[in-house]
Parts: C-alpha cells; structure tokens; sequence
C-alpha cells in the first residue's frame, strides 16, 4: 500500500460516483416516459406466473440491468398483444437464465412439486450454514495482532447472550474501560474502532484492507487518527461510551453485518461525529456491503476516510450533515 495508489484509488473512487450519478439521472428519464401497464409471464421452473412490468405502448419492455458488468438498459420485444405478450418457448431459458444472472438473489430457481428442487435445497442449507459460522466463529488473531490493535472486550460473556442482549454489546467490560482511559490517546480527530459484530468472517476477509486503506486515506487528507481498539462481541453504539471516554471528533467503527443468505462476509463502516452516550441513532451513517461482491475493501477504505473529511468540516453527521449540506 503506497500513497500513489490510495491517491488513485481515491480519484477512481469519485469518477465512478459520479458516472453512476449520470446512469441514474438517465434512468430516471426513461423511466418517466414509460407509462404503466399491467401484463407478462414469467416462468417459474416449468410453470408461468402472473407479473407486473412496466412497457411503453408499442409492446416494448425496457429491463435494467443490477450486474456491475453491464448497466446498460436493454430494450427485449416481447411482441406483445395488447393484454399478453409471448414469449417464445426455445427462448424461454436463455430469458430466465438471463434474468438470474443479474441479481445474486434466489430468483426463478424452479420447483419439485411444491417443494424446492435439490440443488435449490442444498445451496441453501449450504448458505444457512456459512450465516451461522459467521455470526459464532472468531476473528483470528494474528490479523488482529498483526494490525497492532488494542484488544479489548464488550460487557457480553459468550455468543448467546451476545445475540440475547445487545445492550450489554454497546458497553465496555470494567477491564477494558480502564484499558482505554489508560492506554488510548484522548481526544484525537477520529477513534477507528473494529468489532466482530454479527460477522467474524467479514472481518477476517475484509478488514485489514478496509484499515490499511483507510489509514492511509487518513494521512493523505492529514486527519490524525488516536488509538486504534477492537472490541470482541461489540454493537454499533458502542461508539456512544468511547466518545464519552475519549473524546474524539469523530468515531468510525468496522463491523460485521448481520449475515444474510446471499453473502456471510460482508462489513459496515458506521460513523458519527462526537457520539457520545444519548446520541440519538439519526446522528449516525452507514457505509454497508463491504466485500468483494459489494463495495472492494480497499476502495471502501479511500471512500471512507473522504466521509469522514466531510464529517469534519461541516462539524456533522447524519440527519444534521444532510440538512448542513444543504
Ligand atoms: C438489522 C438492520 C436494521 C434493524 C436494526 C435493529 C437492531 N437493533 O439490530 C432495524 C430494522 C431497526 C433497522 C432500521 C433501519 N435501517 Co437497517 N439494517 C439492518 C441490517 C439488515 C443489518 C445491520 C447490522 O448487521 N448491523 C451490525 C450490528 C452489529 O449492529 P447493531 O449494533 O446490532 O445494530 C445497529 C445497526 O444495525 C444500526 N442500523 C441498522 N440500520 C441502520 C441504518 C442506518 C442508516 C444507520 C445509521 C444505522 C443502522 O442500528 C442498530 C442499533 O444501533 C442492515 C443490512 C446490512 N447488510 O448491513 C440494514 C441497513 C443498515 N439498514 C438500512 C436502513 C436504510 C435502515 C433505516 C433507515 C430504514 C428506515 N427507513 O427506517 C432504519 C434506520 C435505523 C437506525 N438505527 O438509524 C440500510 C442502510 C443504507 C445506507 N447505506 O444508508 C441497510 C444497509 C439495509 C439496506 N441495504 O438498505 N435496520
């Protein structure tokens, strides 16, 4: 990791924000040239199901494309009567294959009966079981010592009461309480804090090239960071009685998501400026789906450390940021 790089990152970073923006203001024009009409087949396995799209009068049906390789809007005729469209039966599974290629969700996957077909089944279970490994597994600690971060722990004694009380997540334990007042630099410009969270798997992958990234972006931009601590079985408003503690600015804290079926891996950065214990939750920000099928780690890392420039000049976060931002 050099200075070059996250500079490049960073500038990458933004021209792609700002190339979306363009793609979504075309969007939206389309969009409000397309009146609404009700009518379409989908198939489902063998079978077709009623749906709702949207086609301009002359049958055409505009689709836009959520893969990050093509975003372009297609425009598929599907030679439609007035009330039902066909279409043709040998274009059916290139449709459908087409049509699950955009969306990691579990979409047209077919049926046994009433049942799910066995791949279906087994995927499933596959993806069920990688959410639970996630939410009870353990980050390994050479990432955690190898990254030199202050190890501390929440008020939680195990995983169970972990997920059975999360208000004991957003505490520190005693001991730890007093590790920060005696081991962390007060009052820096911004605390990085990384807890497991609901996934230690997104910290194992993702982590140290979101703080890697993060840290140098912080440099770049001459943003002093303090102390860097991880919390074990740590919540997201634990960020509240580290302010309190410390001081800072601003508080980021790197945790894992709670794991859904699509991936198990993936981190959130939340943020808020001076959080302190009350901070009300409109005060905080996301940056979510960070991993590699979401937002990269290292660009998330670069964008990271230009949130929390902002953060720092408006004095804001949040709901208040928007509204200071006009
Ligand atoms: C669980 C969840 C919730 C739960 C949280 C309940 C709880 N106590 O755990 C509920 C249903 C309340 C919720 C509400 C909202 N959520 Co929500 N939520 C999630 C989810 C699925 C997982 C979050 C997680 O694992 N956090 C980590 C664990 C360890 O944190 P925690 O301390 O246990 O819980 C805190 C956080 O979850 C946080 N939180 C949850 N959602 C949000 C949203 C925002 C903007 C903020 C600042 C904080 C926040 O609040 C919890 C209490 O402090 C994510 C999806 C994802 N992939 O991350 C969406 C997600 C974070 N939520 C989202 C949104 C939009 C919201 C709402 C604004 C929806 C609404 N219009 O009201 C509200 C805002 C809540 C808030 N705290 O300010 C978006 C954020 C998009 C963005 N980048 O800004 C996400 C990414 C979903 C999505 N893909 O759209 N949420």
């Amino acid at each position: 990791m050099n200075e070059q790089l996250i500079e490049k990152i960073t500038k990458m970073v933004v021209e792609k924000l700002q190339t979306s923006n363009l793609k979504t203001d075309d969007r939206d024009n389309d969009n409000k040239q397309m009146p609404v009409m009700l009518f379409q087949e989908t198939l489902v396995g063998n079978h077709f199901t009623e749906e709702i799209v949207r086609a301009t009068p002359d049958g055409n049906v505009k689709f836009f494309d959520t893969a990050l390789e093509d975003k372009k809007p297609k425009s598929v005729n599907l030679q439609a009567s007035k009330s039902k469209p066909v279409i043709e039966e040998s274009n059916k599974e290139a449709y459908l294959a087409d049509l699950r290629k955009k969306t990691p969700a579990r979409i047209v996957v077919g049926r046994a009966g009433t049942r799910p077909k066995t791949a279906t089944w087994l995927q499933f279970r596959f993806d069920h079981a990688a959410a639970v490994d996630a939410v009870y597994g353990e980050v390994p600690q050479e990432i955690l010592e190898r990254l030199g971060f202050l190890q501390l722990h929440s008020k939680v004694l195990d995983k169970e009461e972990y997920i059975r009380r999360p208000d004991l997540g957003r505490r520190l334990s005693d001991d730890s309480k007093k590790m920060v007042t005696e081991k962390c630099q007060r009052a820096p410009r911004v605390q990085i804090v990384a807890s497991n969270g609901l996934s230690a798997k997104a910290l194992e992958v993702n982590l140290e090239d979101v703080y890697l990234s993060l840290e140098q972006s912080l440099n770049n931009l001459n943003i002093e960071m303090g102390t860097t601590i991880y919390v074990d079985k740590g919540r997201v408003a634990l960020m509240d009685e580290i302010g309190e503690i410390l001081q800072p600015d601003v508080v980021i804290i790197l945790i894992g998501e709670r794991p859904g079926l699509v991936s198990a891996e993936s981190l959130s950065a939340y943020i808020c400026y001076k959080p302190r214990i009350g901070t009300i939750e409109a005060e905080r920000m996301v940056v979510s789906n960070i991993h590699k099928g979401g937002i990269p780690p290292v660009e998330a890392g670069a964008y990271l450390g230009t949130v929390i420039q902002k953060i720092l000049k408006y004095e804001a976060s949040g709901v208040s940021l928007v509204k200071k931002e006009g």
